[in-house]
């Protein structure tokens, strides 16, 4: 056994702010060196296209090929991967898909149909929304390689409608990780290259000979496709920049402590850099969940990386009782809140900033990771208070309709050009009269 000294905080204390600004207080230090290197890569990839792309590839991934073919990966070798995968991987990627698929389709139907509605003149006013022609999906190579965020990516593109879904992946000196092009086989990818790194935004931005020009590139990645995603931003568009994983467990007292102990290391397994807190109103409680993870953690291969989230960024915070608790977890605004409560509908009218909340003491976190169907794409670092899981909607767009009619022309003309007088714009003023019927009845036109 050994002790892991994660903070205790405790709300009633008067240093309570500002031990609990220092918990949340982190900032992404943006490199230099790396934005200037990103910024060369992505002008040389727009200049020199394929022939950049492979130099990159061979430079940063040491996979030495003469041509832009030997990166793409065909429909084939996608399927052979799946094939390649043991039989119980095969099933859990494909329950978890259907179920993926499953809540993303009810998604489309609640928020990602057309709609139009005539008003009292008759005319039809609505909002059309069509999927994205192409998007490119960026899986990254190494430690971070997850198959769950393949079909956390392209099945809400696919349910969307969108009629090309381009996945790109590093694979360092050629090895190729099985599970992922597995995950892209279930999901329909329809094209996948082994290319990463800014080079590979750079050839979904811009387009190369080989690789076509997506209008929007989703999916994590290192410091470098973040910088590089930032950049092209505005040529395509771009999912969140995701920063490090976050889970906040809210708890009554109630789940036994090895639960509880065992979903803060299942993010902070992520990385160094996530963030796992508990917030509870029962101080012996605490006690338990603090001895739960001392006595678990030696048994954890990524101990490691668990320790430093656990001791570096996460906390342990007693509140008076759980309405504060809610309250403080609304200024988190964590990616992930788990309501481990004998009665979370009773917390969760209150919470209001969290990109998803797992309610009740079964509903792990993990499960919303791989498979219980919504998005495990989310918004951290606080950016919950503005912003959405990965979504169907993230993969349309909308345009307006409006057809007038001719009362409607009568209504809506004196009011345009009664304004349009007042922005000073004549010709929007005339073009509204021209519409108006003269008080004579003959057609107006003068
Ligand atoms: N919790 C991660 C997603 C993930 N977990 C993938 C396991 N694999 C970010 O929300
Ligand atoms: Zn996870």
């Amino acid at each position: 056994m050994s002790t892991v000294s994660i903070r205790h905080l405790n709300t009633s204390t008067p240093d309570f702010e500002q031990a609990f600004h220092r918990v949340l207080h982190w900032s992404a230090e943006t490199d230099h060196a790396i934005e200037e290197r990103v910024a060369a890569i992505l002008a040389d990839v727009r200049q020199r296209g394929d022939a950049a792309v492979l130099e990159y590839t061979a430079r940063f991934d040491g996979l030495e090929v003469d041509s832009m073919g030997a990166l793409e990966l065909t429909r084939d070798e996608l399927k052979a991967a799946f094939e390649a995968i043991t039989p119980a991987q095969r099933d859990a990627l494909e329950a978890a898909a259907r179920r993926v698929r499953a809540y993303h389709e009810r998604q489309l139907q609640a928020c990602g149909l057309s709609w139009q509605y005539r008003d009292e003149d008759g005319t039809l006013l609505g909002q059309k929304v069509t999927p994205l022609d192409r998007v490119g999906i960026y899986v990254p190579g190494g430690k971070a390689a997850y198959p769950s965020s393949v079909l956390m990516n392209a099945i809400p593109a696919h349910v969307a409608g969108v009629g090309e879904i381009i996945m790109v992946v590093p694979t360092p000196r050629g090895e190729r990780n099985a599970l992922v092009l597995a995950a892209a086989y279930v999901a329909g990818v329809s094209r996948a290259f082994t290319i990463g790194g800014a080079q590979a935004v750079g050839a979904l931005a811009f387009g190369t000979t080989t690789v076509p020009r997506v209008d929007k590139i989703t999916g994590p990645g290192n410091a470098y496709v973040a910088s590089a995603k930032r950049r092209v931003f505005g040529q395509v568009g771009i999912d969140m920049i995701a920063g490090p994983s976050e889970i906040l467990v809210l708890a009554d007292g109630t789940t036994p402590p090895d639960w509880i102990a065992m979903d803060l290391f299942s993010q902070a397994e992520h990385d160094e850099l996530a963030q796992s807190i508990l917030l509870c109103p029962d101080a012996a409680y605490i006690d338990q969940v603090q001895a739960a993870i001392d006595r678990l953690i030696d048994g954890m291969p990524r101990r490691d990386v668990i320790r430093a989230s656990l001791e570096g960024r996460g906390a342990l915070i007693l509140t008076q009782d759980m309405a504060q608790a809610c309250a403080i977890s609304n200024r988190i605004a964590p990616e992930h809140l788990e309501v481990s409560s004998s009665d979370p509908h009773r917390w969760e009218p209150l919470l209001r900033h969290a990109g998803a909340i797992f309610l009740g003491a079964y509903t792990s976190e993990s499960l919303g990771d791989y498979c219980a169907g919504p998005n495990h794409v989310l918004p951290t670092s606080g950016t919950a208070r503005f912003s959405s899981p990965l979504g169907v909607y993230d993969f349309q767009k909308r345009s307006s309709l409006i057809e007038v009619s001719e009362q409607g022309a009568q209504t809506l003309g004196l009011i345009a050009a009664e304004l349009a007088y007042g922005e000073g714009l004549q010709a929007h003023a005339r073009a509204a009269e021209l519409r108006l019927k003269p008080a004579d009845g003959s057609d107006g036109v003068t």
